[in-house]
């Protein structure tokens, strides 16, 4: 691809003063996808001017490269404006760029630390759009590149190389998935490992490894509150706060709520069978209250406790929690009214 010399000494030179200049917040070489305007290095200013940013062919196997990736991926359509479909391509001429540089200097590193910078920004860029979608985009966009690799090199050995270090970009972006900043409330308290494994999971919609986090913690002896409190209710509340920074979308909120209420769910068989101990708890949300999961979650541990749980759910008119109390005479009843969160017994 990259055969005449002054090519060469050309990414030689972009590529040292690549290692000089990177850094995580801050770009080493001009990117159209942040829309900002960079300074471009001489050599690449050089190169635009001359030939109108990329050669031909250069150009044209981008374009196969873009057309394939949004073939096999349907709902890039939707999510891709005219802007992004300009930015996405203008990105592939300098992933080819970067790879081209670390396979020819053979600096994987060069290149992974560009996939992860560059899916932070894409992430930050596409906010409509939640981290592991992104990474989905970025970690097949690699997939791709990798059957080009021939295409794109001609010798063997670089080939091979090309193919690694897109594997090892393809790795790190799956790591930087995981590496979002989170709250301090998140990090305070027992079994952080376990509650980071679990909102990990939600964040990437894993259900089946959601539910076998969970199980685990169980099977590793935590005992239901713990579950509840330091691995459940922290990972929800995070969910919120990220939701509220705007870092994850609506969707992913709802997914990671009734993903939760699923896994609950599979407690009841166990919660449902202990020793009763004849006292009764009724429980509910009022008015317009939404928020049913953590009501739910104390009757549950009630529940488990021996106490008869009976439990409302969301939304209830005060008028009928008031005959449902008459109905289950219970001997404590909670209920939660709308937000800002309170918690009161109704008698
Ligand atoms: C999931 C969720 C929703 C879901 C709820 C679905 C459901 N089936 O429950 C939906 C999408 C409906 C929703 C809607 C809204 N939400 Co919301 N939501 C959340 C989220 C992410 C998780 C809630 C949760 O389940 N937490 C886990 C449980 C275990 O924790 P918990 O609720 O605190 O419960 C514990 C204790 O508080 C207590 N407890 C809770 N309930 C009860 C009841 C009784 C009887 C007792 C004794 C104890 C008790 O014990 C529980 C166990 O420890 C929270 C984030 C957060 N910080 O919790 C935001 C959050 C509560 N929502 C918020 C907001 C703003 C809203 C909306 C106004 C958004 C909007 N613009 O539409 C609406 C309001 C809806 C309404 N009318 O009530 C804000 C509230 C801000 C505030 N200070 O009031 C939060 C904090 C998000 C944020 N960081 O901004 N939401």
């Amino acid at each position: 691809m990259y055969s005449s010399l002054t090519r060469k000494v050309q990414l030689l030179k972009r590529s040292n003063a690549l290692k000089k200049t990177f850094s995580y917040d801050k770009p080493p070489i001009p990117c159209y996808a942040s829309g900002i305007s960079r300074t471009f290095g001489m050599e690449v200013l050089h190169e635009f001017i001359t030939t109108g940013h990329r050669s031909k062919t250069y150009q044209s196997r981008a374009k196969k490269i873009f057309d394939q990736q949004f073939e096999q991926d349907p709902r890039l359509e939707r999510e891709m404006d005219d802007r992004r479909k300009r930015l996405m391509f203008q990105d592939i001429l300098y992933n080819f760029d970067f790879l081209s540089t670390a396979v020819q200097i053979g600096d994987e590193k060069l290149f992974t630390n560009y996939a992860v910078w560059l899916y932070e920004l894409l992430c930050n860029l596409m906010k409509d759009l939640d981290r592991d979608r992104v990474k989905d985009q970025m970690v097949h966009h690699y997939e791709i590149l990798k059957t080009f690799s021939d295409n794109l090199f001609e010798e063997e050995t670089m080939i091979a190389s090309a193919k690694t270090i897109l594997d090892a970009a393809i790795d790190a972006t799956e790591e930087a998935m995981d590496n979002y900043q989170v709250s301090e409330a998140f990090l305070e308290g027992r079994h952080l490992p376990i509650r980071r494994a679990y909102l990990n999971a939600l964040l990437r919609s894993e259900t089946q490894k959601a539910i076998q986090i969970i199980e685990g913690a169980r099977k590793d002896g935590l005992s239901l509150e713990e579950i509840y409190e330091d691995v459940i209710r922290l990972s929800m509340q995070e969910v919120g706060e990220l939701w509220y920074q705007n870092k994850i979308t609506v969707d992913k909120e709802h997914y990671a709520t009734s993903t939760t209420q699923m896994i609950l769910a599979r407690f009841y068989p166990y919660i449902f069978n202990q020793k009763p101990i004849d006292k009764k708890i009724l429980t509910c949300c009022i008015g317009s209250e939404l928020h049913e999961m953590g009501g739910r979650m104390v009757a549950d541990l009630f529940e488990y406790r021996g106490w008869e749980s009976v439990y409302l759910g969301a939304a209830v008119p005060i008028p009928s929690l008031v005959s449902a109390v008459a109905e289950h005479q219970p001997i404590w009843s909670h209920s939660r009214s709308p937000c800002p969160n309170t918690f009161r017994p109704v008698i």
